[in-house]
């Protein structure tokens, strides 16, 4: 599909609705077409294929294991108790078990195309949404997970909340093809449950979208608020990050950073991840304006004729930092900017175990291994026992970015039973399962079988490098050294890996490219350091670096900043190699527009 196709489709699209109600009450095929697969994404879902059975369907000449993936909003990752049973129950509907996601979300898969409409519409009732948890629209907003109870933590959970709502796309066509049947009068949906703010996106009047306008923005658009020193979501790998200055214990405003990303293209030097950079300091009360003015900028300023090149860090590059910073002034006519705060950042990662929230309540965090809710044969039973906690305690959950679970509210005399609970289903704590720092932090994106763009394993791969890996940071007394690991399945970079101390990105079947030097403060890119390593390899790679660490490092310095000021990342287009590639790609995109013409 080529990329100005996508905007066709979407300008055809009347509100991105185009044909699903039609596919979708269409019971004689499993599948949809590619076009509209497009559009499904804006609703939250995916096609996919069990990418396991391909090459032996193929031999059978039979049709392809078409299922569909479902991704659940849920700002700041916060979930009820009900929720979670609502999307415990529509497991059932899919492979039977769900996955955290690293943007605090929910994906279910696996999802027959005629159990779709049922499963959207019971995510929606349940006062949860799917709307744009895909898409070029922006996406899920990240909060910072700990439910600490200060006046800091509830705004940037309020903000994250008034983010998710302002910039839900505006149209009929959601409540039309997924809950179809409830409208009354002119109020779309009947059901208390429902968001409130969902409710109002679907009954806006058919037309351009108020913020998105026709073709919706030129790509995905991602926005996380963090809370200094915690860097829980990464703020430097956001389109846009937010973080609070406290003025005696209340939130002032908010500096804003711009243009952090992680996609890119083995070898093409024309793509490569950015860390955000600070644009501008906004008091509170114009916080989300400001958002909306870098929002328009990149609907109006990012390059619509190279998808590769169209998330909002290409624009804030190409228009240069300054460039970008006084278009997003000229759009806010009567708000101050200010100057950013300067920022810091200790680490990514979740604080396990149980902590003091600061109401007389308590909160206990808890590792799931690689996000994958599911009764693991012979192993924790993630699944029976977040059922068990919901069902007989009704206590409120996070999901955090490291695909952790966070659970709430609890009250000091329900501590015993939550811990009986856990242990009932074999969910150790990080700490009683004997696992390093490292383990505890470690993610790998999804991959195969579900993900279509996958080149190699990653979810099912990380946890067998990281028992090897275990080993060495034991064997070097290395167990609480906080050392980021990531992977993923292709250079996409789901599981954030470019910004990891390591980062394995898949090339091919057993085969990554190796990144080593960012930092698990997420404040600085790793490098290539091998083109391309097999999984035999992966250990002793590791291991030689650890050694090293271990015999040079001075002052107890951490593996971030011994690799800093010892060795020089490896091979990353510089910023002149990347603007050189781009202005070449985009001349030969030019020519080729001539020459069609021509
Ligand atoms: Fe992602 C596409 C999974 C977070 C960058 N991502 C995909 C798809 C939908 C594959 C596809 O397009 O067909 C994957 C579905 C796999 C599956 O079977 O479930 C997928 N991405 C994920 C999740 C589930 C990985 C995880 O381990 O949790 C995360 C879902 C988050 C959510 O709830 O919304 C996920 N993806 C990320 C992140 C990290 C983040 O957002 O903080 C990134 C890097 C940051 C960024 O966006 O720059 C990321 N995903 C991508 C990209 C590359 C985008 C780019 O700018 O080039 C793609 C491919 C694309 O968009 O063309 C992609
Ligand atoms: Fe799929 Fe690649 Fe994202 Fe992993 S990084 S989930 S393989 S798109």
């Amino acid at each position: 599909m080529s990329k100005a196709s996508v905007e066709d489709l979407k300008l055809a699209s009347s509100g991105l609705r185009g044909q699903l109600a039609e596919l979708f009450a269409d019971t004689s095929t499993p599948n949809i077409p590619e076009d509209s697969n497009i559009l499904l994404k804006h609703h939250g879902s995916y096609q996919q294929d069990d990418r396991d059975r391909r090459t032996q369907l193929v031999k059978e000449k039979k049709d392809k294991a078409w299922s569909f993936m479902i991704r659940s909003k849920m700002p700041g990752g916060r979930i009820t108790a009900k929720q979670w049973m609502i999307h415990d129950d529509l497991c059932t509907k899919a492979f039977g078990n769900m996955r955290l996601t690293n943007r605090q979300g929910i994906q279910l898969h696996g999802v027959l195309k005629g159990g779709l409409k049922e499963v959207i519409h019971n995510v929606c009732h349940s006062g949860l949404s799917t709307m744009g948890a895909c898409g070029d629209v922006v996406r899920n907003t990240m909060g910072p997970a700990a439910p600490i109870k200060d006046a800091v933590h509830a705004d940037t959970q309020k903000l994250t909340e008034e983010i998710s709502n302002r910039f839900l796309w505006r149209s009929n066509a959601y409540a039309d093809i997924w809950l179809d049947g409830e409208k009354v009068d002119n109020d779309w949906i009947k059901d208390p449950e429902v968001n409130p703010a969902v409710r109002e996106a679907t009954k806006a009047p058919e037309g351009d979208d108020p913020i998105y306008g026709k073709v919706y923005l030129p790509r995905k658009f991602k926005i996380g608020v963090a809370i200094q020193p915690c860097n829980d979501v990464d703020v430097y790998s956001q389109d846009v990050g937010l973080v609070p200055h406290v003025v005696d214990g209340q939130v002032e405003g908010y500096t804003i950073t711009v243009g952090g990303g992680f996609g890119m293209s083995h070898g093409q030097l024309g793509t490569r991840p950015f860390l955000g950079q600070p644009l501008i300091y906004v008091k509170r009360a114009n916080t989300v304006d400001a958002i909306e003015a870098i929002v328009t900028t990149q609907r109006d300023h990012g390059n619509r004729t190279e998808r590769k090149n169209a998330r909002l860090k290409y624009t804030v590059q190409s228009m240069g930092l300054d460039g970008f910073r006084e278009e997003v002034v000229r759009r806010l006519p009567g708000i101050e900017t200010f100057p950013p705060k300067e920022l810091h950042f200790d680490t990514v990662e979740d604080d396990l175990g149980w902590h003091e929230q600061g109401d007389g309540k308590l909160y206990c965090a808890v590792y799931v291994n690689m996000g994958r809710i599911v009764n693991v044969e012979n192993g924790p039973q993630y699944r029976s026992a977040f059922a068990e906690l919901c069902t007989t305690l009704d206590l409120p959950l996070i999901v955090t970015l490291n695909t952790n679970m966070i659970i709430a509210d609890i009250a000091p005399e329900q501590k015993e039973a939550v811990n009986a609970i856990l242990a009932k289903h074999g969910v150790v704590h990080a700490d009683e399962a004997g696992f390093t720092r490292a383990r505890k932090v470690a993610h790998a994106c999804v991959a195969l079988p579900t993900c279509g763009l996958a080149l190699s394993e990653s979810e099912r791969a990380l946890p067998g490098f990281m028992d090897h890996i275990d080993g060495f940071l034991k064997e070097l007394d290395l167990a609480d050294e906080p050392i980021l690991f990531r992977m993923t399945g292709c250079p996409n970079g789901c599981g954030r890996p470019y910004n990891a101390d390591f980062g394995f990105v898949g090339r091919s079947p057993n085969k990554w490219a190796m990144f080593v030097g960012g930092s698990i403060r997420g404040n600085r890119l790793a490098g290539l350091e091998f083109k391309t390593v097999t999984g035999e390899e992966i250990p002793g790679k590791v291991k030689s670096f650890l050694e090293a660490f271990k015999a040079e490092r001075q002052n107890g310095e951490i593996f971030a900043d011994w690799f800093a000021r010892t060795r020089t990342t490896g091979e990353l287009p510089t910023p002149e190699q990347f603007h050189v590639e781009l202005a070449e790609r985009a001349a030969k995109l030019a020519g080729e527009k001539v020459a069609e013409a021509g």
